[in-house]
């Protein structure tokens, strides 16, 4: 049965189109850079908050209906929204979905019982998959929402909770390898603190490191063999959560021996609640060989939370893809962790927040390749570190084949050495405007 009926399989029709449920940009078979845009951008659907969030926030209930035709909270519903999704996402032409374990079915009062829906609605999905051809990207466990992670999962103080997250994580690694996931993702939203005063940091670390490292011999005594991966992010909604951002994270990994197993999972909005940019975070990872996958989404400069909007800033897209393209792409996928704004809530809304952020993607990428075949960034870029490449004392420097007693006496030759060049931002951000504006 049809649940989107007005809604028409969204189609590429050029930017001179004026139809809001067509692509502009996202033009699936395009070729940028010798692969597809499809290739390029395995876009995922982010189950919570297209099938179930509706628009819920502190200050009032939800104006969305997203009960599908079915009674919420019940297996009935959970059916009607692998409808709904595998729809929804055959409309679009979206090929991936990500889950949370509780986004796929009620949590009942029992484990054994949440654990034996999540058997029944995986046999759906499945089905679904097979039919559709779409797949699985990550998947994860919540826990975060049900008031026993208010102290966090792996960070709790409690022995009981952390055992309780462990079979979360078990039973969540059981159906993402059911369903062919290529990753699985551990987001710590509890996992910090509120204050230090009543918070062991290293005991907490220790133990999310010891849940992480049972997650992985777990996962690979069951035949998972892609990325598990953290994804950053500062606060909120602890006051600090460990897993800060990309250099924070990949420390942790380090330290705790995780490094070979993990990558990340960089979120746009994260990032810039940590006070980075969005390709700072990318950076760090790629430069790390810890680049996995992305949520992507966008915040609000006024505001000061995760306001996970749909993708929209086509600047921020075309750094985003332009590090992605020199990554090498994702092993991973782009997961729209992106939801409506609470006053557009209608079908239409949902179909058409995604034909924005597909489009952002799809500009992004483009202007990215043109920004790399351009090559004037790339060329700025060598010519200011020549020096490390054509001097002596350069080569020797980058080679590892000197000392400060030998560059103090080649200083002592140098009287004041001249200035190191200007950096030419100006010049650089007008190449950026220029690429995308012509
Ligand atoms: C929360 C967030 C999560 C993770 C998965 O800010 O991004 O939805 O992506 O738990
Ligand atoms: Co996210």
């Amino acid at each position: 049965m049809e649940i989107f009926k007005n809604i028409p399989a969204i189609k590429f029709e050029g930017a001179q189109s004026k139809n809001p449920l067509a692509f502009k940009y996202y033009d699936a078979e395009r070729v940028v850079l010798g692969k597809t845009m499809k290739e390029h951008l395995p876009f995922a659907m982010a189950w919570w908050h297209n099938l179930c969030a509706n628009g819920t926030d502190m200050f009032g209930r939800g104006v969305a209906d997203k009960s599908f035709g079915q009674e919420v909270g019940t297996m009935a519903h959970a059916k009607a929204k692998v409808d709904a999704g595998f729809e929804f996402m055959q409309k679009l032409g979206i090929g991936y979905f990500c889950f949370h374990d509780v986004d796929i079915v009620p949590e009942a009062d029992d484990i054994k019982e949440t654990n034996r829906r999540l058997d029944e609605i995986s046999d759906y999905i499945l089905e679904k998959m097979k039919e559709t051809g779409i797949k699985c990207l990550w998947g994860t466990a919540n826990m975060f929402s049900n008031p026993r992670f208010c102290n966090g999962a792996g960070s709790t103080n409690s022995a009981d909770v952390f055992a309780f997250a462990a079979a979360q994580v078990k039973k969540a690694l059981d159906i993402t390898v059911k369903l062919g996931g290529v990753g699985y993702v551990f987001w710590g939203g509890r996992e910090g603190y509120e204050t230090l005063l009543n918070t062991d940091v290293k005991f907490e670390q220790n133990n999310i490191a010891r849940l992480m490292k049972m997650a992985v011999e777990y996962g690979r005594s069951i035949g998972f063999t892609g990325d598990f991966y953290i994804e950053p992010k500062p606060k909120e909604p602890m006051k600090h959560q460990y897993d800060f951002d990309a250099a924070t994270a990949i420390g942790f990994l380090r330290a705790y021996g995780l490094d070979k197993d993990f990558k990340l999972n960089i979120e746009a909005n994260h990032a810039t609640l940590a006070g980075h940019t969005f390709e700072h975070d990318l950076r760090i990872s790629a430069i790390n060989g810890m680049l996995g996958s992305i949520d992507a989404n966008q915040g609000d400069m006024l505001l000061g939370w995760d306001t996970d909007e749909f993708p929209f800033d086509v600047y921020t897209a075309t750094m985003c893809m332009y590090e992605v393209l020199k990554a090498g792409g994702l092993t991973g996928g782009f997961n729209f962790d992106a939801k409506n704004r609470r006053p557009s809530y209608t079908f239409e809304d949902m179909f058409e927040g995604f034909v924005l952020g597909m489009d952002t993607f799809a500009l992004g990428l483009i202007k990215a390749a043109e920004l790399i075949e351009d090559g004037r960034i790339d060329e700025f870029i060598k010519e200011r570190y020549a020096s490390f490449a054509t001097s002596e004392i350069g080569k020797k420097i980058v080679s590892g084949k000197t000392s400060l007693v030998e560059l103090a006496a080649y200083a002592d030759g140098l009287g004041s050495p001249e200035l190191p060049g200007s950096g030419k931002q100006e010049r650089l951000e007008g190449i950026i405007n220029n690429i995308l504006f012509r």
